[in-house]
């Protein structure tokens, strides 16, 4: 059977790379996965995953994380964690209980604790310090999260057909305490079925949780729709419905591979990138953006590479 890789934003790629040579040789999926979202969370810097990441507004970093196996659509998810270094293990812990499968803040701390989980204070000096100069830069005006920082997604498809799907994210630099976006939230920031494929989704959690975005795409898919027009009409539908009733819609970007690893991506920004190996691709960068009322993307140059985390 055929495999796949694919993961949301440049930084991705090392992880991709590693990942890639376990399907081919064999590997699982739920591996795969974990594996390739580790090494961005272990990377520094990557500022919006794992070690490293932008903290909230008092300068706490709090990482959401979540796994989904698509064989048994079991689930696990961490939201608020602060002192583990992969909130990604965490979670796929958590994934084959019948109860307590998503854990936030101190209940979720405990847990790694009592398992453990290896500890570590997840704030660098250089996002310390990044938070400082956005304080002083804002002065007295009302402190407001970034939108712009961005989450890992890893949907991975192995040689015996399981498909399993990861997250994990500082979430929203400068967010309020407690806060937590799409990423950890079964149907939103993740969805997978085994039968039929998975998504993955980045952005603005607030507005991608309006449309439990990953879940349709796979609905989509289910109905016999290609990876590459489900991931744009849930895309665009979505930003479509926001901009009706609400009048404007935050960014949202998806990718997906449905069970013969083909694969679909969409955004309605200007700049998404992502990183996708199959059996009959390298690992390969591309830079997606939405014009002309479609997504369209290229593939990325060594030196852009060399020189974008995102
Ligand atoms: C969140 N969706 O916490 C995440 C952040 C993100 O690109 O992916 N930004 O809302």
């Amino acid at each position: 059977m055929t495999w796949g890789i694919i993961g949301t934003w440049r930084m991705s790629l090392e992880g991709i790379i590693e990942a890639k040579t376990l399907l081919k040789s064999k590997g699982s999926s739920l591996d795969a996965t974990e594996l390739a979202i580790k090494i961005v969370e272990d990377n520094p810097e990557y500022r919006s995953v794992g070690y490293g990441g932008l903290p909230n507004e008092n300068c706490k970093v709090e990482l959401d994380a979540a796994f989904m196996d698509g064989d048994s659509l079991s689930i696990g998810a961490v939201g608020g964690i602060s002192s583990f270094k992969n909130p990604i293990s965490i979670a796929k812990s958590l994934m084959y209980a019948k109860h307590n499968n998503f854990l936030v803040a101190a209940g979720a701390e405990k847990y790694a604790k009592n398992e453990g989980f290896e500890k570590k204070d997840m704030l660098t000096e250089i996002s310390k310090k990044m938070y400082e100069e956005q304080k002083n830069s804002i002065g007295n005006k009302k402190l407001i999260p970034y939108d712009g920082h961005d989450t890992v997604g890893i949907v991975s498809l192995d040689q015996s057909g399981k498909i399993t799907v990861g997250t994990s994210t500082s979430g929203l630099f400068m967010k309020k305490e407690g806060r937590i976006g799409d990423s950890p939230i079964s149907g939103s920031g993740f969805y997978a079925d085994s039968e039929i494929g998975a998504a993955s989704a980045t952005g603005l959690g607030e507005d991608i949780m309006k449309g439990c975005i990953s879940y349709e795409i796979v609905r989509l898919m289910r109905d016999g729709i290609e990876p590459q027009e489900a991931a744009e009409l849930a895309v665009q539908g979505l930003n479509q419905i926001l901009i009706n009733k609400r009048g404007n819609a935050g960014d949202i970007s998806v990718i997906c591979m449905n069970k013969e690893g083909q694969w679909g991506v969409a955004t309605n920004t200007g700049h998404f990138s992502f990183v996708v190996s199959t059996e009959n691709l390298e690992p390969t960068v591309y830079i997606a953006s939405f014009s002309d009322g479609k997504t369209k993307y290229k593939k990325a140059t060594q030196e852009w590479i060399a020189t974008h985390t995102e």
